[in-house]
C-alpha cells in the first residue's frame, strides 16, 4: 500500500491513521531498529493479529508464505507499507544498519498468537481448509 506524502518545502510527513489508511484499528505500534548484520528475524506466523510493516529508514527484505505461494519483498520506502495478514509465515532478512521496521498491529502483544513453527503453520492451515 502506498501512502500520500504531505509536507512542503521544509520536507515530508506521513500519517496513518487506524481504519483508514490502515485497514484496522491500531491497538499497538512497534520498531524493529539496530539488527545486527548478517541476522533475519521473524519465523513465525499470527493466527490472529493483522500487521502492516513501514521501513521508515535503511532497507529490510520481507519474505511472506501462506503457504501456496511465498514472496519476497523489498521495504525500502517511508511511503510504502506491507500488509501481513494473520496466518502469513513472515521472514525478514538483509537489515542495513540503519534499518527501523515501524509496525502497526491489530491487537496487543500475545505470544499465544504466534505460530513459531513452520510444520505447525502448515499444519494448521491444512486444518483450517
Ligand atoms: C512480527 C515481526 C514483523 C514484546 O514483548 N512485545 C511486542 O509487542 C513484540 C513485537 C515483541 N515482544 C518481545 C517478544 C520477544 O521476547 O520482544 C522479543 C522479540 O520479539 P520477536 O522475536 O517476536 O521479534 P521479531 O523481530 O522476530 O518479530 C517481530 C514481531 O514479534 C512479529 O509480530 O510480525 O516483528
Amino acid at each position: 500500500m502506498d501512502f500520500l506524502p504531505l509536507g512542503d518545502r521544509r520536507g515530508s510527513l506521513v500519517a496513518l491513521e487506524g481504519q483508514r489508511t490502515v485497514p484496522f484499528a491500531i491497538q499497538r505500534v512497534y520498531y524493529l531498529f539496530g539488527t545486527k548484520a548478517g541476522v533475519s528475524r521473524g519465523y513465525h506466523a499470527h493466527r490472529r493479529l493483522q500487521q502492516v510493516a513501514v521501513c521508515v529508514a535503511g532497507r529490510c527484505r520481507m519474505v511472506l508464505d501462506d503457504g501456496v505461494s511465498r514472496e519476497s519483498v523489498w521495504l525500502d520506502s517511508p511511503t510504502r507499507g506491507l500488509m501481513i495478514r494473520s496466518m502469513v509465515w513472515r521472514e525478514m532478512h538483509d537489515f542495513t544498519p540503519d534499518c527501523v521496521l515501524l509496525v502497526l498491529a491489530s491487537a496487543h502483544y500475545d505470544e499465544a498468537d504466534y505460530i513459531r513453527d513452520y510444520q505447525q503453520f502448515r499444519a494448521k492451515l491444512a486444518s483450517i481448509e
